[in-house]
């Protein structure tokens, strides 16, 4: 006998069977067929029960399993905990196709929807899944203030908040602090929200978002670090394809088996792939969407549907990677996914000096970043690392088209709540 708990998602009606399908925290239904003749006590508080009703019940796997849409049980007890006390907002039964306004709105309810609670299980997968990777190849999960005093990722996309008598910001980024820790950590990690004021409103940003945060020491080159991002994302395409047949099939989502190594692509080598496609590039610019997209679409036709892209110029990144000889370019890399970054990272400047140099090349003043440039004072190695967003790996992994499907409170421009 097993007790199970969860939402009357449907309500039918077949002859003198009453038939409830019930969601809770399983992706595919349970289904309790209650027939009016030989369960009448059942019946009748079925009968009474609309849609949105909370229940417990106690029975066991039927021995037949004839309905297609969930797993059916034969019931002995249920007990009835809340009913809702007007009519649902939504349609959880998923017939009516609910609007991407609506649907972001009452996501928390359509939640009790079998595609819905895929896609969250299959979110949850992709974290625990990182965990485990990460913790299997030592990485320490760490975490690290989300109230800073500096950013890390240029003033543009800072929030300002008041801090007591002074300014303060929310963090863009744990990337000041994860590398001062490689002061004592060979390898760290955390999964982390970013703040950014992201001022448009795009399918493939959010103002709060969720990273996974890599950083290791010790390396010898670039290469150590992206071949931890390839294998990290290896490893959580395979866990999700292993673990959770179920959703991906309610999903109707093929993930196929990825194969390394990614190609790796220079960044001079990406201008010329896009000039050659009439796509305007600048060579000192990061690659807008656009760019993004026509190259993930070029070397998707050539197999490659993860590519790194490396060597990004001293002029489109942040202070802290490290330069090459010639000043102009970098040890910064791009992760794209079908034509959309969901990973950037490289090795870092760890030379004290070069450092604060950097810093004041980036027009920004060596004194707001005393407390992370002391932490290069003390015999701090070679090191790098990446962030990998969250929702946007997901949303490749799922074919979604906006990133707010893959978040379930949305923050952008014009969103505060729920
Ligand atoms: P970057 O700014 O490229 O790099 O961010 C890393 C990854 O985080 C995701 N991401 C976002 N996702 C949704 N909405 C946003 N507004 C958003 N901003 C970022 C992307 C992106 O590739 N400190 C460096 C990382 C590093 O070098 O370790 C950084 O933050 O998938």
């Amino acid at each position: 006998m097993t007790r199970l708990c969860g939402w009357v998602i449907r309500k039918a009606r077949v002859g003198r069977v009453l038939i409830l399908e019930v969601c809770g925290n399983n992706t595919k239904p349970y289904v309790l067929a209650l027939r009016e003749d030989r369960d009448r006590d059942l019946f009748h508080i079925a009968e009474r029960l609309d849609v949105g009703s909370a229940l417990c019940f106690e029975g066991d796997l039927a021995p037949l399993q004839r309905s297609k849409r969930g797993v059916e049980y034969s019931v002995s007890k249920i007990e009835v905990y809340a009913k809702p006390i007007e009519p649902l907002p939504v349609d959880i039964s998923g017939k009516v196709p609910t609007l991407l306004d609506t649907r972001i709105k009452y996501r928390w309810l359509l939640a009790r929807n079998p595609v819905e609670k895929a896609l969250f299980k299959i979110r949850a997968g992709v974290l625990k899944a990182a965990r485990k990777y990460l913790e299997d190849n030592g990485f320490i999960e760490v975490n690290t203030p989300k109230i800073v005093a500096a950013g890390a990722e240029g003033g543009a996309t800072l929030f300002k908040l008041q801090y007591f008598e002074r300014e303060a910001y929310l963090s863009q980024s744990p990337q000041l602090y994860k590398q001062m820790l490689i002061s004592s950590f060979e390898r760290v990690y955390e999964i982390t929200p970013y703040f950014r004021a992201e001022k448009f409103n795009t399918t493939r940003h959010l103002n709060e978002s969720w990273g996974i945060d890599v950083e290791q020491g010790f390396i010898n080159s670039l290469e150590d670090v992206l071949e931890t991002a390839e294998k990290l994302v290896v490893y959580i395409v395979d866990y999700v394809r292993l673990n959770y047949k179920e959703e991906l099939e309610v999903l109707g989502v093929d993930l196929p088996k990825l194969s390394t190594p990614f190609k790796r692509l220079k960044f001079t080598e990406a201008v010329e792939i896009l000039r050659s496609e009439g796509v305007e590039v600048s060579e000192t610019e990061d690659l807008s969407d656009v760019a993004e997209r026509k190259l993930g679409e070029v070397m998707a036709e050539k197999k490659h549907y993860l590519y790194f892209i490396t060597g990004f110029p001293w002029s489109s990144t942040g202070f802290y990677y490290m330069r090459e000889e010639d000043g102009v370019y970098t040890r910064k890399f791009d992760l794209d996914y079908m034509g959309l970054e969901i990973a950037s990272g490289g090795q870092r400047e760890h030379r004290y000096e070069k450092l604060v140099e950097a810093i004041r090349e980036k027009g920004l003043n060596p004194e707001n970043f005393e407390f992370y440039l002391e932490a290069f004072k003390y015999g701090l190695p070679p090191h790098g690392g990446f962030g990998m967003g969250v929702e946007r790996l997901i949303m490749k992994m799922l074919n979604l088209e906006n990133i707010r499907e893959a978040i379930l409170f949305v923050r952008d421009r014009t969103r505060l709540i729920p």
